[in-house]
């Protein structure tokens, strides 16, 4: 019985990872290891943000416990889970963190062939009111392992080998592509595991849903306030479009990923280049939507061609169903 063996045969994340590199003759387990500590990472901060009340580690940076102790902040805290987390896997030579200023270069001694641009802890302000929130993270390999720079996090989307987010959500689902497509899966808090819950993600072609912060429209180019009006008032015949917007950035992504439809962080007058951050907002939900069948433009290009020129560049970028950004494509066409 197909439903019995899924319950008995349990695929973990570490499993799924170790088959997918065993097809490639040249690999010696090293991105398996690497994920595996990436996985470590995020069974903490799943942790954590359920007990985050509990523990009073919600408080501000530098605020004091009754004990007179410093708290960090759960976002701070999560940083430092993961940079050593990522360090001591000893597959890693390069870190990009949003908590970050500078990237981190890892000690030769400890030095691994992999590159990691990662958002610890994304949606943060959401955490007071129990929104999900979710890590992000892309994954380079270097160019040359006695020569390390910043130009090997500063290469095209496309190079990444692998990207993925964990959504802590009403459940803790993480979504991995390590370029064969995208799977998911959700941890089993009595197992401590991740298990394959959903395999093999294909976003819909075409959406009924659009995901944007409409408190920025009187700000928004002509293209991005077309589409808009367009989702609200279709002029083909069809039905509009539902508006859902929860402001946290793997929320949205995952939603439009099961479901279908767009979402979009466009440019505005105030800001040129949207909000998102290239390495480690907008290129792994690029990699992770192309692997699904859909697409991802930045409103000049394909978002995985962008080539960044600084760890913390911002691009606006428009993500989601192949038709829906198909549209919009159109729309910046037209306007060119
Ligand atoms: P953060 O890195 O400061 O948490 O900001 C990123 C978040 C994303 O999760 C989300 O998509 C976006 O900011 C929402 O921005 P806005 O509140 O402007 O709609
Ligand atoms: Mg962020």
């Amino acid at each position: 019985h197909e439903a019995d063996a899924y319950r008995t045969d349990l695929m973990t994340i570490t499993r799924y990872v170790l088959n997918e590199q065993s097809r490639n003759p040249e690999a010696r387990g090293d991105l398996t290891i690497l994920l595996s500590h990436i996985v470590l990472g995020c069974k903490f901060v799943a942790s954590a943000v359920n007990k985050a009340g509990l523990a009073k580690l919600i408080g501000l940076a530098g605020e004091t416990n009754v004990q007179g102790e410093e708290q960090k902040k759960l976002d701070v805290l999560s940083n430092e889970v993961f940079v050593k987390a990522l360090v001591s896997s000893g597959r890693t030579c390069v870190l990009v963190s949003e908590e970050d200023e500078e990237a981190t270069f890892v000690d030769p001694a400890l030095r691994g062939k992999y590159c990691v641009c990662f958002d610890p802890l994304d949606g943060s302000s959401n955490i007071d009111c129990g929104v999900s929130i979710g890590t992000i993270f892309g994954i380079y390999m270097i160019k040359d392992k006695e020569n390390v720079t910043l130009e090997d996090v500063l290469q095209p989307g496309k190079n990444m080998v692998a990207a993925g987010y964990c959504m802590y959500g009403s459940s803790c689902t993480l979504v991995l592509s390590t370029g064969n497509g995208v799977n998911g899966f959700t941890l089993d808090p009595s197992l401590g595991e991740f298990i394959l819950t959903h395999p093999d993600i294909k976003i819909p072609k075409k959406g009924k849903i659009y995901s944007v912060n409409e408190g920025n429209a009187k700000n928004w180019d002509e293209p991005t306030a077309k589409f808009v009006e367009k989702c609200k008032f279709p002029k083909d015949g069809s039905s509009p479009k539902s508006l859902r917007y929860i402001g946290s950035m793997v929320a949205d992504v995952h939603r439009t990923l099961l479901y279908g439809g767009v979402f979009l962080y466009p440019a505005d007058k105030k800001s040129p280049n949207g909000k998102l951050r290239v390495l480690y907002e907008v290129f792994p939900m690029s990699f992770l939507m192309e692997q699904a069948g859909g697409q991802s433009f930045t409103g000049k290009e394909r978002a995985l061609d962008l080539v960044p020129t600084k760890i913390h560049e911002r691009s606006p970028i428009f993500l989601g169903s192949f038709e829906d950004v198909e549209e919009i494509k159109g729309l910046y066409a037209a306007q060119a």
